[in-house]
């Protein structure tokens, strides 16, 4: 079994073919990183797919689902071996972490959230359709390091702006450090709406933060 069969089920939505597979790769010692970003490779494909109408939503739900359930067994294994680890009660930072307001992509999100607890942070998660507001009640609520937005759509990427100028409104901006990410976004967009942090991946995530928070 490979991380390329992996893709394929996740592409056609073979749903059991997918658990089987993962389940498979575990024993097989993979970098669960390298997988999770072979898989995202391949989301964007469908995306692409998606937006030249030669699938529809349905088949992109399916390919959605697909991998969700892939991902939940490879990242059982990372966050088992994390709690057993060296350094497993040391937190690295807390965060508030969500997808903005009106935006319902989750997966990447959750894969954020899969590496940032694997390396000790502590991470609330709002969930999805986060209204901008809500990430800094939390964050306040917790003591939060970190308030760390994803946005999977254009239309959706200025609530990660609401966000700080909402922080900046409150006297709050200095308080948090925002993190922001998501397949649309980019370094230029971070700098444009005065973000602490731009992550490409999940997998860089946790590396940055952690320096983000030394420099602090
Ligand atoms: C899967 C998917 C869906 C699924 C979502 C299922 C779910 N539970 O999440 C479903 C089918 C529900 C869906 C619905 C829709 N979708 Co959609 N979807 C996608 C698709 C194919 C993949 C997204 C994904 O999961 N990628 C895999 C993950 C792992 O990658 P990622 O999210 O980028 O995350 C990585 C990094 O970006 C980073 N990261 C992500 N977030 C964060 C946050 C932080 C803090 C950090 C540090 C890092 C970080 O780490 C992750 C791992 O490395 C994308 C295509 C694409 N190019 O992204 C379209 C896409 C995003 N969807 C699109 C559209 C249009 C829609 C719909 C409007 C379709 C419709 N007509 O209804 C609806 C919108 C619903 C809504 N209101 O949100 C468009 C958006 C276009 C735009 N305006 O920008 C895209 C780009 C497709 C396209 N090319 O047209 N979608």
């Amino acid at each position: 079994m490979s991380i390329a069969k992996l893709c394929h089920a996740v592409e056609t939505g073979s749903k059991k073919e997918a658990e089987d597979i993962a389940r498979d790769l575990l024993n097989q010692n993979i970098n669960i990183q390298e997988t999770a970003d072979q898989l995202t490779s391949t989301m964007q494909k469908i995306g692409d797919r998606f937006a030249r109408l030669e699938i529809f939503l349905p088949g992109m739900m399916e390919s959605a689902q697909t991998m969700t359930l892939a991902m939940n067994i490879l990242g059982s294994k990372i966050l088992e071996s994390t709690s057993k680890g060296e350094y497993a009660s040391k937190k690295a930072g807390k965060v508030v972490l969500g997808t903005v307001k009106g935006d319902l992509h989750e997966i990447g999100k959750n894969i954020v959230k899969l590496m940032l607890e694997a390396n000790n942070f502590e991470v609330k998660d709002l969930g999805y359709d986060v209204d901008s507001m809500q990430f800094i009640k939390e964050a306040e609520a917790v003591g939060a390091d970190f308030i760390a937005a994803s946005s999977l759509m254009t239309t959706t990427m200025p609530h990660q702006k609401e966000i700080i100028d909402l922080l900046k409104d409150r006297d709050l901006r200095d308080k948090y450090k925002v993190v922001i990410g998501g397949a649309p976004t980019s370094q230029e967009w971070a700098d444009r709406i005065g973000a602490d942090l731009y992550c490409p991946d999940a997998g860089s995530s946790s590396k940055l933060m952690a320096a983000l928070l030394q420099r602090k």
